[in-house]
Formats: C-alpha cells, sequence, structure tokens
C-alpha cells in the first residue's frame, strides 16, 4: 500500500462522547451595523411610534444639556452625559412593557426618564443625596449601577427567577462597551444562557471608556460577537437609528418572551460630551472625530425621515421642543432648592441586617450631629472631624 492509499483509508473520528453543539453560524450578527431610517425597513414602522420616539429624542436631548449645565452650577456633583447617545436610551424605554424591568447604569438616567421615572429624582443619586433616589419597584427600574456591569448579572437573577416563578417579565439591562471586559459581564452572559433567562443586554459602543478607546481593551471583532462563545445571538444595531434599535431591542424582547433565551445587542453610537464634566475629552481624542459623529445626530436622522415623508412639520417639531423646554424649567427650578435630608438616612437601606461596623458609625455619627445641634463649638478646632 502507498502512503497516499494509507492516507486514503485513514477516517479520522471525533473524540469520545463528542457531539455537535450549537451550530455557531445563526448566532453570528450581521456584517454592518442593521440601519431602519433611510431604508425601506423605515415604510414598515408605525409613523406613531417614529413621531412618539422624535418627540422623546428632543426632549432627551434638552434633558442632557439641562442635567450638564446643573454640574456647572453646583447643583449636580457629577454628570454622566448620554448626550449622541439618545436614540439607545430613549428605545430602550419605550420598548419595554410596564411589566418588564430596566437595569441601567450611570449613564442611563434618561432611559430611566423616558420610562417615567421623575428627573429630579433620577438625578438624586448624582447629586449625592441619596442611595437611590427612588423605589426601584415603582417602575420596574434598579438601581442607577456605577460599578461597571454588576447590574448584568442582577438582572439574569431577576429575568431567570421571573421564569421560575411563571412570571411574564423580561430583563433589559445597559452596559458600555469598556464593562463588556468585565468579569460580571462574562458570568451573566454564562448564566443568562445556560439558564436560557429571559433577558436582553443592551451594549452601548460609544466608542470610549473614560479615555480607552474601544480598540485598547477587546480585541473581539465586534462586541456583538461576543455573544456567540455563550451560545446567545449577537446583533449588531446602528445605536443612532431610534427606529432600528428599537426594532433590533423589540425582536430580541419578543424572543425572549417566548421562551427563547437572551440576545446580546450591541449599538454602534458615540459619546458627544466628555465621560462626566469632571473628563476633559480633548486630551483623548479630536475634534474631527467628534464632528464626523454629530454628522450622524440621531435627532437629525428622524427629524430627516419624518420630515421627508409628511410626517412631521415644523409646528410639531416646534411642539416638541416646547415640551422638552417645559421640562427643562421644571427641572431646573426642583433642582435649584436644597434638598432636606436626614444625614441619618445614609444607613436606612444599607443592609437588612446591619453590620456592627455601621451601628457604630451610625452611633458616632449620631453623637456628633448632636453634639453640633448642642452648640457650634463644642468639638475643637474649627472643621475638625466633618
Ligand atoms: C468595577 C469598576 N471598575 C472601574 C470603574 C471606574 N469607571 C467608571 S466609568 C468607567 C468607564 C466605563 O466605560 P464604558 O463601560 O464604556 O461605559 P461609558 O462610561 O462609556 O458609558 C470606569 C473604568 C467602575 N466604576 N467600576
Amino acid at each position: 500500500m502507498t502512503v497516499m492509499e494509507q492516507r486514503g483509508a485513514y477516517r479520522p473520528t471525533p473524540p469520545p462522547a463528542w457531539q455537535p453543539r450549537t451550530d455557531p453560524a445563526p448566532l453570528l450578527p450581521d456584517a454592518l451595523p442593521y440601519r431602519v431610517l433611510g431604508t425601506e425597513a423605515a415604510a414598515q414602522v408605525d409613523p406613531g411610534l417614529l413621531r412618539r420616539l422624535y418627540a422623546e429624542l428632543v426632549r432627551g436631548r434638552r434633558y442632557n444639556t439641562q442635567a450638564t449645565a446643573l454640574t456647572k452650577q453646583g447643583r449636580l456633583a457629577v454628570y454622566p452625559s448620554s448626550t449622541g447617545q439618545e436614540a439607545c436610551e430613549v428605545a430602550a424605554a419605550l420598548v419595554l412593557e410596564d411589566r418588564d424591568w430596566l437595569f441601567p447604569s450611570y449613564r442611563d438616567t434618561l432611559a430611566a426618564v423616558a420610562r417615567g421615572l421623575d428627573p429630579v429624582q433620577a438625578l438624586t443619586l448624582l447629586r449625592g443625596d441619596w442611595h437611590t433616589g427612588y423605589d426601584p419597584r415603582e417602575h420596574r427600574i434598579a438601581p442607577l449601577c456605577t460599578p461597571l456591569a454588576t447590574q448584568l448579572p442582577h438582572a439574569v437573577g431577576l429575568a431567570h427567577a421571573a421564569r421560575l416563578k411563571g412570571d411574564d417579565v423580561v430583563a433589559l439591562a445597559l452596559v458600555g462597551d469598556g464593562g463588556t471586559s468585565e468579569g460580571d459581564f462574562h458570568e451573566a452572559l454564562n448564566f443568562a444562557a445556560v439558564w436560557q433567562a429571559p433577558v436582553v443586554f443592551l451594549v452601548q459602543n460609544n466608542g470610549f471608556a473614560i479615555s480607552v478607546p474601544l480598540a485598547k481593551q477587546t480585541a473581539a471583532p465586534s462586541l456583538a460577537h461576543k455573544a456567540v462563545g455563550y451560545g446567545m445571538p449577537g446583533r449588531l444595531v446602528d445605536g443612532n437609528d431610534a427606529a432600528a434599535v428599537h426594532q433590533v431591542l423589540g425582536e430580541a424582547i419578543a424572543h425572549a418572551r417566548a421562551g427563547g433565551g437572551p440576545t446580546l445587542v450591541e449599538a454602534v453610537t458615540y459619546r458627544i460630551d466628555a465621560h462626566t464634566n469632571a473628563d476633559d475629552a480633548t486630551r483623548y481624542r479630536g475634534d474631527a472625530e467628534v464632528e464626523t459623529w454629530r454628522g450622524h445626530d440621531p435627532i437629525a436622522l428622524l427629524e430627516h425621515e419624518l420630515t421627508e415623508r409628511g410626517l412631521l412639520d415644523d409646528e410639531a417639531i416646534r411642539a416638541a421642543r416646547e415640551d422638552a423646554e417645559t421640562m427643562a424649567a421644571d427641572l431646573r427650578e426642583r433642582m435649584n432648592q436644597d434638598p432636606v435630608l436626614d444625614p441619618m438616612d445614609l444607613f436606612a437601606h444599607v443592609y437588612a441586617q446591619p453590620t456592627t461596623q455601621l451601628l457604630e458609625q451610625e452611633t458616632q455619627l449620631r453623637a456628633e450631629l448632636d453634639a453640633e445641634a448642642d452648640g457650634p463649638h463644642h468639638h475643637g478646632p474649627e472643621g475638625a472631624g466633618r
């Protein structure tokens, strides 16, 4: 037998007990971010929904500029702006049913406001007044999460528990591009897929994790591709196309609700403002890049579609802007009032059973406040202890 004949006779067999698993092909994201506005798909979208999205985008942009202004006036400690990302924020809020849950990060106060949360309550945490500032159960909005990606395992846990209880609830969790490099992202996606939990992950890829550009923190072909390794579908969408984000999230939520399991959606967008008011973005990115993205503005994209098709006239544009001004004036006025706070509230709702350390600190603070109430000169040198 020749060597070639021997080779021909060789039939490799798979390792023992190996079984083919999920076919990765259907899980792969599209090559290009999905678009609706400016395409034929736009004609399929309910004009009422497009107009609603438009009004909310205009309001959302105004909310962002007002909140940023409040940081400059010392009325808000910090504000992570979502200017440029309003399409993701608004679509995420509008696509959910009342019974569903939203799991936001610190950048997503707008999503919470668009879901119905009072704008002042949404900013309580960022003003530094209170732990969360609202009752998460009232609007089914989990606390705004500052530790990156910790909201994701919470979302999976809630979704899985709801399914075990037979409740028709889907959880939508928001996270940034930087957050996808966290261990919590991995654990959340892994368990979500293993349990087929009714949860949808929306990654707002806004280009940066503070000053770190995406290329410096992941080598993945796209963030949507990360889904495939966990065995769930990944979808790539233009994050500035509100109709596209709404559609893709809507499909993912319907899939989850029907028992089809989780989806990872990557929305490609851009953070127009600095990371927060404490960041100087000119130190790590050029004006030209920002200008390019201004040319792909979520409000302009939708306004163009609506006006082209005669679905929005000057009067409707004016009404949307006026409504946004009214919201901003109300926010300004209420945020300019000094909040009445009880420092002892610091200890409320931290643990169901307070720790010994916490109880000690509580006693100490109580004593300091009592001493202060007795007279301002009782605690030694000026400013000591405070
Ligand atoms: C666990 C953890 N590590 C680090 C930080 C500090 N930190 C705050 S925001 C941020 C960048 C996050 O970027 P990304 O996830 O892309 O979200 P974006 O702020 O762009 O919305 C970092 C590193 C944090 N909040 N939590």
